[in-house]
């Protein structure tokens, strides 16, 4: 074999030039830890910062232990741990859609943990936990998985953990694996699972009659799961927004070269804007929806279409500009008014009747549904196109979910305007390219700020777990000053919404403010950006270099920091 031939060979398998010399990335550290390469344990205190929902109240009675033993209050580091923990057995599994970095929770989590506790990974997200498809953690794996993207070390599913059948299964994967604790690495809905969790087995589950313990990382590339000056950003949202920011600037760039495309462009992000916000303040595109403004303003779809019919007539008439980009949030559809309605009513309608339904030919279910709908949506429903109808009907997820991923709503919108604008405009030309943006940007290799976030993520993780906690989600909070450690009560997270035609308890899904400054800068700059073509490209992450420690745009403008640059550690 050539010698190029064979060091193409011993790229195999995770082992490209770029992966190895990434897994040497020094980690910067939060200093409540100590020095980088040998952080300490700590211990946590409770801050005055009490937390409380609308439904406070209710969710005491539901989970009296955690909510008892917490009070609800935040947690802070109170120093360095006096004594060292030993013989732990903890098992860590990742929840829902992948997101980068969440390698690094494990391996901040094992670093913490030390030689003298135990790290057992689960195999295939929460139904791994009910098979007990546990495994245990080496130092080999965990540098071998160091600032690597995906969450392909364990993979991960969207099981819902509901029945009693399925608690008691948890139960025995305790016992049979001897656990001290879980660790539930994922977004809001299953850090509301690691809440029910954690009751449940806040007690009588060992031998002795004592618990096991449950923490929660923040995970999502929505960004949807936040909290103001607690948790800045859920992991993942980093990396997939500078993605999908290099390849709309890419895109961005063939339109001002090829003259001739309007390229409608779907960000996923789930029900939230907040991805499709950070592209737009990285990218600066002609067009950009915000689903909360609609919402706000209850702009209908036709206005919607206006809209963006008007800014496609008026660049073409003030520059001839024959070209631009439209950024959609995944999401958009469930924030329109009247089709926020129909969603609803479907949700109900089909958790209602979903025997009937199923039972149904596939041709004959939107006329069963329409029939069951109010005058009002049954007219909307009879206007959409059919593969829009045919994945309004789709299931649902395991957390009841409408899958707006699935929604192709950059062509709902596109073929709107093309209608629109050749009742209004024919002389206009409009030609379109659509695009989605989604899975390409959720398993990237972590950027920097991913890299260190998770690192420092999982050393808190471990370091709750040492101090005996349970029933948080760890969070680190203060990225331009040092960064924090601290632990967020999950009971005081929680409220009742109505799911799968019921009520349940939820974390509350972090929308985009409107009136948060992330929002007002854009809304300041987005004029001049439909006027003309004003685009930036952020270019591919980059983790050597002046732009190595950017962090999102929209967190440094809604946290009031003075610059981009992100400062664990210093
Ligand atoms: P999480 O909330 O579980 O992190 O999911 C993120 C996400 O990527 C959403 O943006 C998207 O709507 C959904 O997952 C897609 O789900 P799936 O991976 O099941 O297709």
């Amino acid at each position: 074999m050539s010698t190029l031939a064979a060091q193409l060979q011993q790229m195999e398998a995770h082992r490209s030039v770029f992966e190895n010399e990434v897994r040497k990335l020094p980690l910067p550290t939060c200093t409540a830890f100590g020095s980088a390469a040998a952080p300490q344990a700590i211990t946590f205190a409770a801050s005055g910062q009490v937390l409380s929902t609308k439904d406070s109240a209710t969710v005491a009675e539901r989970f009296a232990q955690t909510v008892k033993a917490s009070g609800n209050a935040v947690l802070r580091s109170a120093g360095k741990a006096p004594t060292r923990v030993s013989g732990k057995r903890v098992a860590a599994l990742f929840s829902g859609g992948p997101a980068a970095g969440g390698h690094n929770v494990l391996c901040g989590l094992k670093k913490m943990l030390g030689a003298d506790n135990t790290l057992l990974g689960v195999k295939g997200g929460p139904k791994g936990l009910l098979q007990g498809k546990l495994f245990e953690i080496s130092d080999a794996d965990a540098d071998s998985i160091l600032n690597t993207g995906g969450f392909d070390f364990l993979g991960t599913d969207r099981t819902k953990i509901k029945t009693p059948e399925q608690f008691e299964q948890v139960r025995q994967t305790c016992i049979a694996h001897n656990l001290d604790a879980i660790v539930i690495i994922g977004g809001d809905d299953s850090n509301t699972n690691a809440a029910i969790l954690a009751e449940f087995l806040f007690s009588g589950i060992k031998a002795d009659g004592s618990g096991v313990q449950v923490i929660g990382a923040p995970k999502t590339i929505d960004g949807d799961l936040q909290v103001p000056g607690l948790l800045p950003i859920s992991f993942g949202f980093d990396t997939a927004t500078r993605i999908y920011a290099e390849l709309a600037g890419n895109i961005l760039q063939d339109t001002r070269s090829s003259l001739k495309y309007w390229h409608f462009i779907k960000l996923m992000g789930r029900s939230a804007s907040h991805v499709t916000l950070e592209v737009a303040l990285q990218a600066k595109p002609a067009i950009t929806l915000i689903s909360e403004e609609v919402a706000e303003k209850k702009l209908s779809l036709g206005a919607i279409v206006g809209q963006i019919a008007d800014a496609v007539v008026a660049r073409y008439r003030s520059k001839e500009l024959k070209h631009g980009v439209v950024l959609v949030p995944e999401g958009l559809i469930e924030f329109i008014p009247e089709m926020n309605a129909l969603i609803a009513e479907l949700n109900d309608l089909l958790a209602h009747h979903a025997d009937a339904f199923a039972a149904q030919e596939e041709a004959a279910r939107p006329a069963f549904i329409a029939g069951k709908l109010s005058a009002g949506s049954a007219a909307l429903f009879a206007s959409l196109p059919g593969y829009i109808v045919k994945m309004l009907l789709a299931d649902r997820d395991s957390h009841g979910n409408l899958q707006v991923s699935l929604i192709p709503t950059e062509q709902l919108l596109s073929d709107m305007v093309a209608a629109h604008l050749k009742k209004t405009a024919p002389e206009v030309p409009f030609a379109t390219q659509h695009h989605f943006f989604g899975y390409e940007g959720r398993c990237g290799a972590p950027t920097l700020f991913d890299a260190a976030y998770t690192w420092n993520l999982g050393l808190t993780v471990g370091a709750l777990i040492l101090d005996g906690r349970t029933g948080y989600m760890a969070s680190v909070s203060g990225l331009t000053s040092g960064g924090e450690p601290l632990a967020i009560p999950l009971s005081g997270l929680l409220n009742i919404e109505r799911r799968h035609g019921k009520d349940e308890y939820v974390i509350e899904k972090a929308l985009v403010r409107t009136h948060a400054p992330a929002m007002q800068y854009f809304v300041s700059r987005r004029e001049a950006w439909a006027a003309d073509d004003l685009f930036a490209s952020p270019g591919p992450r980059q983790l050597w270099g002046p732009a190595a420690k950017q962090m999102p745009m929209t967190v440094a403008l809604n946290d009031g920091a003075d610059a981009l640059l992100f400062r664990i550690g210093e």
